[in-house]
């Protein structure tokens, strides 16, 4: 399916350091992209309600990624899904009394716009479940010829005894260090089925799940039905990035069973490649709202779209999502959203306020914010730190009207667009 416009992103002059982001397997600071193509895989929405504030967080981090990756002279693959039909669509559109494929059409388009005003750089490949059937078809015949798959009630499993390497993103060895038990609760919790009955193993994940009266369906080897949601993100990923790729990111909700079984999938699927499926897993944290997680089953939601319809500034919105570390969980408040409003309006009179030519004692080098922004996103992108050298400047500016010298308003407009996003 099409993605959105595209921003333009300025070139800066010389390079930015190669990128490097904590890997949620090992713990550690571990370089996201080892050759000159970069390459990204990040699981993309289930559009049964329009983008709320975490997916804009999320998204906003992969995007400085993305960016971070362009600036340190990277040729960037990027590849995003939708999952166009799964069991909470379907339920939402039961329940409004619209047809699914309205639903996903219209809440993409929404995501869309959102996508486009926050200034998030577009995947080459942004990919629907739909569109996507014949081949995760395909794929889950590689994982049947190797095996692993078996019948229950007509519906097709995937056991995870055949990848001994189950558990290596999530697992005991692993950092988030999961039990059997953990890893069956959340199961539980995020669309699994551990307690039906006749599978082998609790932790066997649905690969294709036979037509029930009044769903959509789809013909495939495995007789008409529609696909299991890690194989649709296993699948799309091995497709257009290859066996094995940079990074996988997601939320931190995504963590287990979604990024463990896709990886799971994926070894299987490919067993004969060598190294498979991500080097680098990169998981955002929660945005919570009214103290709770803002998630689409509970409601406790705060829209990119309404924000926009009310006036906000989405470069605001954007702001006030840099101004938290990507990996931690925090709650979006009114004065997160006045925050990162006051902020945007003193980089915005700091750059217009330039018309000196000799800058003033006290007012830094603007080289030295351009290094400094590239370093903190280059490490694990720290984009609370990139806002505090930009922050420094614009008050340094601030205090000293008419002694910023042009060229380093425009120099300091071009980072914070480049790198940051922001267009001041
Ligand atoms: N379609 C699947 C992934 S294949 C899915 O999880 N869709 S989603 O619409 O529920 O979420 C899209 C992305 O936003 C995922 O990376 C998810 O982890 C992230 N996300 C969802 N809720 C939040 C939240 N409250 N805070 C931060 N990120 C979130
Ligand atoms: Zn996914």
């Amino acid at each position: 399916m099409d993605a959105w416009r595209g921003p333009e992103v300025p070139d800066l002059p010389g390079r930015g350091p190669e990128p490097r982001l904590r890997d949620t397997a090992t713990g550690e600071l571990t370089v996201a992209a080892t050759g000159r193509d970069a390459s990204l895989y990040a699981c993309g929405i289930t559009p049964y309600d329009a983008t709320h504030l975490g997916h804009a967080a999320t998204f906003t981090a992969w995007d400085l990624l993305v960016r971070a990756w362009l600036d340190a002279g990277h040729h960037v693959t990027y590849t995003q899904n939708v999952t166009d039909v799964d069991d909470p669509l379907l339920e939402r559109a039961e329940r409004d009394g619209v047809d699914w494929r309205e639903l996903a059409l219209r809440e993409t388009d929404r995501y869309r716009r959102d996508m486009e005003a926050l200034r998030i750089v577009p995947p080459a490949h942004l990919i629907g479940a739909v569109e996507a059937v014949p081949l995760i078809d395909r794929f889950a015949e590689r994982l049947a010829a190797r095996g692993s798959l078996y019948d229950l009630e007509g519906d097709t499993y995937f056991a995870r005894c055949a990848d001994p390497a189950f558990g290596a993103l999530s697992g005991p060895d692993s950092a988030p260090g999961l039990s059997l038990a953990q890893m069956t609760a959340l199961s539980a919790e995020r669309g699994g089925d551990p307690d039906r009955p006749g599978k082998k193993d609790p932790l066997d994940v649905l690969v294709w799940r036979a037509e029930r009266p009044g769903e959509p369906a789809w013909d495939s080897r495995f007789g008409p039905g529609r696909p299991g949601w890690h194989v649709e993100c296993a699948a799309i990923a091995v497709e257009f990035l290859g066996a094995a790729f940079d990074v996988q990111a997601g939320g931190s909700d995504l963590v287990f069973p979604h990024h463990e079984m896709s990886a799971s999938h994926a070894r299987v699927a490919c067993a004969a490649d060598g190294r498979v499926f991500a080097r680098v897993y990169a998981h955002s944290g929660m945005v919570a709202y009214q103290g709770q997680k803002m998630s689409k089953s509970l409601g406790n939601l705060v829209f990119v779209s309404k924000l926009r319809d009310s006036g906000t500034d989405p470069m605001a919105i954007r702001l006030a999502i840099l101004a938290h570390h990507y990996r931690s969980d925090w709650e979006w408040t009114p004065e997160v959203l006045t925050g990162a409003t006051t902020r945007l309006t003193r980089w915005r009179t700091a750059v217009s306020s330039a018309t000196g030519s000799a800058r003033a004692p006290g007012v830094p080098a603007v080289d030295d914010v351009l290094r400094t922004v590239r370093e903190r996103l280059a490490e694990d992108l720290d984009a609370p730190g990139a806002l505090a050298a930009i922050d420094t400047w614009a008050d340094a500016a601030l205090t000293a009207p008419g002694s910023v010298p042009l060229a380093d308003a425009r120099l300091i407009r071009d980072t914070a667009d480049a790198l940051l996003g922001i267009a001041l």
